[in-house]
């Protein structure tokens, strides 16, 4: 299940392989702060995050849970990643199992039975994350969510993003729809939630593959977002240049909530995987 840790004073758990690459999840959230493959941290984690046990952490994997965004009555990204998860023991190595049970809190904003389970899957040069939902309850229930993945990058502006081509886009920050033309490029504010693309995606870096991201055909959205240079500024837990070491790219189930029956479950994945070269 990984080693115990702290990070910052909060808990977490450590998974590391034989290779080298290795992995750091926070209870607080089932946040994953740290991917290290191929010798190179692959995730963007803040150094002005808030680790006081409440505030959601600004990097890693955030994960949105029962709400994505502002799209319902809760709190911004739902709850999840604001409370303490249990590690499970018993998984084997190079894997890590955080559950969140509903409870007396969870029913005051949400007032459904439910468990929550996040996978994550450590082999070499791969990084699977699954969140799996069952309910727990009586009545049905709806959420929607996303893997939040903030994915370190050396400079946004050498950024291409590939695999986009021809999938719906809903520009959040211009309240416009369009159809994408050719790969993802960045250079400001960037807010879109994409029709999830058949195949992978490829994160390129100054002409260089450096990363494939895929996820599964449960989650019908992938989330593409960069602050850019003006509202990075105001957000207290980012410094000032962060947007240019970011970009999230994030497997969602946002536009249709999921709607699970008594005792039905549903999983949603992704999956990163780091160039051969790389
Ligand atoms: O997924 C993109 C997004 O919903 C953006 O609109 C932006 O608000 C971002 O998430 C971060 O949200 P947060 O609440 O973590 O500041």
């Amino acid at each position: 299940m990984g080693q115990p840790d702290t990070f910052h004073g909060q808990p977490c758990l450590r998974l590391q392989l034989p290779c080298g690459d290795s992995a750091l999840i926070a209870l607080h959230g089932a946040q994953v702060l740290s991917w290290v493959a191929g010798g190179r941290e692959r995730l963007y984690l803040s150094p002005q995050a808030v680790f006081d046990g409440q505030a959601a952490l600004r990097g890693g994997i955030p994960l949105c849970f029962p709400q994505f965004n502002q799209r319902g009555p809760l709190a911004k990204h739902g709850f999840a990643r604001h409370l303490p998860w249990q590690a499970v023991a018993g998984v084997p190595p190079g894997q890590a199992l955080l559950r969140l049970t509903d409870n007396a809190q969870t029913r005051s904003w949400w007032p459904h039975g439910f468990e929550a389970e996040l996978a994550l899957t450590l082999s070499p040069g791969v990084l699977q994350v699954a969140l799996t939902v069952h309910n727990t309850g009586v009545q049905p229930l709806e959420f929607t969510t996303a893997l939040h993945t903030y994915l370190r990058v050396d400079g946004i502006a050498q950024v291409q993003v590939n695999g986009l081509d021809g999938c719906a886009r809903w520009d959040a920050v211009t309240d416009t729809h369009s159809v994408q033309q050719g790969a993802l490029r960045f250079a400001g504010e960037y807010d879109s939630v994409f029709q999830a693309a058949p195949g992978p995606l490829c994160l390129h870096e100054s002409g260089a593959h450096t990363l494939t991201l895929e996820q599964s055909a449960s989650c019908a959205s992938t989330v593409v977002w960069n602050p850019g240079a003006a509202l990075c500024a105001r957000l207290p837990d980012m410094p000032a240049d962060g947007y240019a070491s970011m970009l999230c790219i994030e497997a969602a189930q946002i536009d249709t909530p999921v709607t699970l029956a008594p005792s039905a479950a549903w999983t949603g994945w992704q999956r990163l995987s780091v160039a051969p070269s790389n």
